[in-house]
């Protein structure tokens, strides 16, 4: 008797607690921290599922697993690259129903290790639970996949695997927060604030966009992705992923705003995509987050 009411109430408490990020389609994913997800130099490109994140959250996302895997043997630079992403349950069985998020089943993020390249496409539904997508990786070296995805009824999750490009790798760039959060990127000058910069608690993020060479405040953003822009947060070990939603998603600036939880205090990259006259400009910033 006693152990149903305990599990009643754990349940009422994750219930809660879903409720309170599932309002945000992909509010915040991932445990914080103990992920030991590291790049194995031999393991040749996705090979290995066994390293998948796992990331617990709010979500059924511990009930899900993803295989990452290439169409061929190895991945080389700058060469069409095909991965496959099939998504499971826990024993096994392919999940088939996803929600579209922002217009889309799933959102693929791949960043190299040092986080200087980001690029975010959309797989291709097959059926049966899997994905394609073909890409490029351009250089060789160690880049991290994350499926973003919500299969219907489980709630919004990701899943990440390193994968390793053959040949020898370029030199790191270093991670080093900015003081200054002003960047120009296509000819717009991008500004992101904040207003209250702390792990744990919600906050807002604003970008604020000029054009860089008259200073004018850009009024025709259009939707990407159904909405103003769209935002991506990684831990600096790219072991975290905050998929970060806007507050109005109707804008079309000078003003972007957007929500996000920082889960601990850190270093972080922040990706801001929006786009304006068919085109989409991604404005990278790393930040400390105390
Ligand atoms: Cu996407």
């Amino acid at each position: 008797m006693k152990k149903v009411a305990i599990s009643i109430l754990l349940t009422a408490a994750l219930l809660t607690a879903c409720g309170k990020s599932g309002s945000m389609d992909h509010s915040m994913h991932g445990g914080t921290s103990g992920t030991t997800n590291a790049p194995s130099p031999s393991a040749s490109a996705g090979m290995d599922h066994s390293g998948m994140a796992q990331q617990a959250s709010s979500t059924q996302a511990g009930n899900v697993q993803a295989q990452f895997k290439l169409s061929g043997d190895m991945a080389m630079p700058n060469q069409d690259t095909t991965i496959s992403i099939k998504i499971q349950d826990k024993d096994g069985k392919p999940i088939d129903k996803f929600d579209t998020v922002h217009e889309k089943q799933m959102h693929f993020i791949i960043v190299s290790k040092d986080l200087s390249f980001f690029n975010h496409i959309h797989p291709d539904y097959k059926g049966n639970g899997e994905f394609t997508v073909t890409t490029q990786f351009p250089t060789a070296g160690e880049f991290k996949v994350i499926a973003d995805i919500t299969p219907t009824g489980m709630g919004a999750m990701s899943k990440s695997q390193w994968m390793t490009v053959q040949g020898a790798s370029p030199a790191q760039k270093s991670i080093e927060p900015e003081t200054t959060l002003t960047k120009v990127v296509d000819g717009k000058e991008v500004t992101l604030s904040f207003d209250h910069l702390m792990a744990g608690m919600e906050l807002n993020l604003n970008f604020n966009i000029k054009d860089a060479a008259s200073k004018q405040p850009v009024t025709d953003l259009q939707p990407y992705l159904g909405a103003v822009g769209h935002v991506v947060i990684l831990t600096q070990d790219a072991e975290n992923y905050l998929h970060v939603h806007p507050t109005v998603e109707k804008a079309t600036g000078p003003d972007a705003k957007f929500m996000a939880t920082f889960p601990h205090s850190g270093v972080y990259k922040i990706w801001g995509q929006f786009q304006q006259n068919g085109k989409v400009f991604t404005v990278p910033y790393v930040v400390k987050v105390p």
